[in-house]
Order: structure tokens, then C-alpha cells, then sequence
């Protein structure tokens, strides 16, 4: 089973839409393994857009993702770094459809509400930044198999 990271930036927290945010990743079938509220270290958030460091907007990307707390999650299912990305849509939110998160809530390429990790290497560095191992949890959903 494939693993990523989603992270909702300081804009979708303070926009409000966590909650519906997590809905769609809840009601889209995949499973929650890991969840911190938290406001990213400097180097933390050097190390999540590392592959970014030598573009010119890095600096304002550190500053932006280190501006207040975001929603930092490990979510698990089938392909789900390829669905979570078409779910989340394009980066420029001027392309992004309606019916993705950026198509429906974000105006603006640095302000775009949520990250998705774009590959497994990339989910690994990206869950390892933020998450011990001993804190994404396993679990089978029995509970709902009477409903
Ligand atoms: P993210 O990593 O945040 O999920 O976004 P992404 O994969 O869709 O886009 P990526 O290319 O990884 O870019 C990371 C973030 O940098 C900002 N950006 N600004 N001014 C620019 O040309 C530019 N390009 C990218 C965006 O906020 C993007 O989310
Ligand atoms: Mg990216």
C-alpha cells in the first residue's frame, strides 16, 4: 500500500477548510495513518522543498510555510500519491478545475492550500522530516463492517 504526505499550508488553515479537506481524503477511501498540528522549523521546511532550493522563490516559499501552523498528515492507499495530486490540482491555481482543493479554494500560486508528496522518494523524505516511525498508527477499519 502506497503512502503520502499531505500537508495543509498556513493559507488553508487559516481559510477554514481543513475539516472539508479531510473529508474528501476520508470519503475518497483512503486511511488516515498519522496527523500533527505544528508550525515547521526553518530547517524543517529547507528540508521539505529541498528540491526547490536553488529557484528564485525559495526564500518566499520558507517564509510562507513557516508563517503559522500547518496540518501535517500521513494518509495510505492504493496510488494515492497520483489520485491525492489530481485531487489537490495543478500548482498554479489559475489551472487547477473546479472540483480539485486549488480549483475550488485557492486564487493564487503561493497561496495554494495544500501539499501533496509528488513521488514514493519524495513521500519517505517528506513523512521521515515531520514523523517518527513509531507514530503512524496501523489499523484495520472492522468496526464498519456491520454499517
Ligand atoms: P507543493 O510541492 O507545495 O505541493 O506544490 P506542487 O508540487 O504543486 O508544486 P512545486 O513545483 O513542488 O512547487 C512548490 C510550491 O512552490 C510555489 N511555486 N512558486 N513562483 C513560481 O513560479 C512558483 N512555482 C512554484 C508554489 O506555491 C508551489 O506550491
Ligand atoms: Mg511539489
Amino acid at each position: 500500500m502506497e503512502k503520502t504526505y499531505l500537508m495543509i499550508k498556513p493559507d488553508g488553515v487559516q481559510r477554514n477548510v481543513m475539516g472539508e479537506i479531510i473529508t474528501r481524503f476520508e470519503q475518497k477511501g483512503f486511511q488516515l495513518l498519522a496527523a500533527k498540528f505544528t508550525v515547521l522549523s526553518k530547517e524543517q521546511a529547507e528540508k521539505h522543498y529541498e528540491e526547490h532550493k536553488e529557484k528564485p522563490f525559495f526564500g518566499e516559499l520558507i517564509d510562507f510555510i513557516t508563517s503559522g501552523p500547518v496540518f501535517a498528515m500521513v494518509w495510505e492507499g492504493d496510488n494515492i500519491i497520483e489520485i491525492s495530486r489530481m485531487m489537490i490540482g495543478k500548482t498554479n491555481p489559475a489551472d487547477a478545475l473546479p472540483g480539485t482543493i486549488r480549483g475550488d479554494f485557492a486564487a493564487h500560486m503561493s497561496l495554494n492550500i495544500i501539499h501533496g508528496s509528488d513521488s514514493n522518494e519524495s513521500a519517505a523524505r517528506e513523512i521521515e522530516n515531520i514523523f517518527n516511525e513509531s507514530e503512524l498508527v496501523s489499523y484495520e477499519k472492522t468496526l464498519a463492517s456491520w454499517i
